[in-house]
């Protein structure tokens, strides 16, 4: 499938609003990719998909994680938001075609990251947070510049705001994972 039809078929399930957050995500990692001697079609294909599970509802989507045989963990279960990223990766493969490890990753570990990341999952980590279609989030033209001078630096950025944003008392929000994912990039 090629990404004019994965376009199509997009917009057909997201709300208008979130179809054009996921073209921002597409061009805005096509960008960073450019800068950081990325495969631009990649970071494009991961962009444009990255969100693709995020049209059902939280109740669907654990029933979905679960038919699936996608592991659901309890915070996952309280916070059923979080389940788009993983339920994503499996759509983009099994409904959009695509078999690039990386690209699916990418899509997995948007929204809480992970230590370690490749290349192509940081970029679609900040793409995602800094696309210009998103609602202005603290410190966003700093987050901005800092994506295409200093990639690490601007994914402690993003993970700073996103920890205070959730709030440290809230500790049943947080997903171990985004804890790693700060834990590791702090060093
Ligand atoms: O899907 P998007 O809205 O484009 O962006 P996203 O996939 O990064 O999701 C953003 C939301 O995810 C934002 O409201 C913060 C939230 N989030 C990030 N890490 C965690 C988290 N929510 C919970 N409950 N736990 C986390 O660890
Ligand atoms: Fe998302
Ligand atoms: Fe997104």
């Amino acid at each position: 499938m090629d990404r004019v039809e994965m376009r199509e078929r997009l917009e057909k399930k997201l709300t208008k609003k979130r179809y054009e957050h996921s073209l921002g995500v597409e061009y805005t990692a096509g960008c960073l990719a450019m800068v950081y001697g990325e495969d631009v079609e990649k970071a494009l294909t991961a962009g444009l998909l990255h969100d693709c599970a995020k049209w059902l509802s939280g109740d669907d989507k654990i029933e979905k994680c679960e038919k699936h045989g996608l592991s659901v963990s309890d915070v996952e279960r309280k916070n059923p938001e979080l389940l788009h990223a993983k339920l994503g990766a499996y759509y983009a493969r099994t409904k959009y075609g695509i078999e690039d490890e990386d690209i699916l990753s990418s899509i997995e570990f948007h929204t809480t990251g992970r230590p370690a990341m490749s290349m192509l999952e940081k970029i679609i980590f900040v793409a995602d947070y800094i696309e210009p279609n998103r609602r202005p989030l603290d410190e966003i033209e700093e987050i901005r510049r800092e994506a295409f001078t200093d990639l690490d630096k601007c994914v402690v950025h993003i993970i700073k705001n996103t920890l205070s944003y959730l709030g440290t008392s809230k500790s049943d929000a947080t997903d171990q994972m985004t804890i790693d994912t700060y834990n590791y990039y702090i060093k």
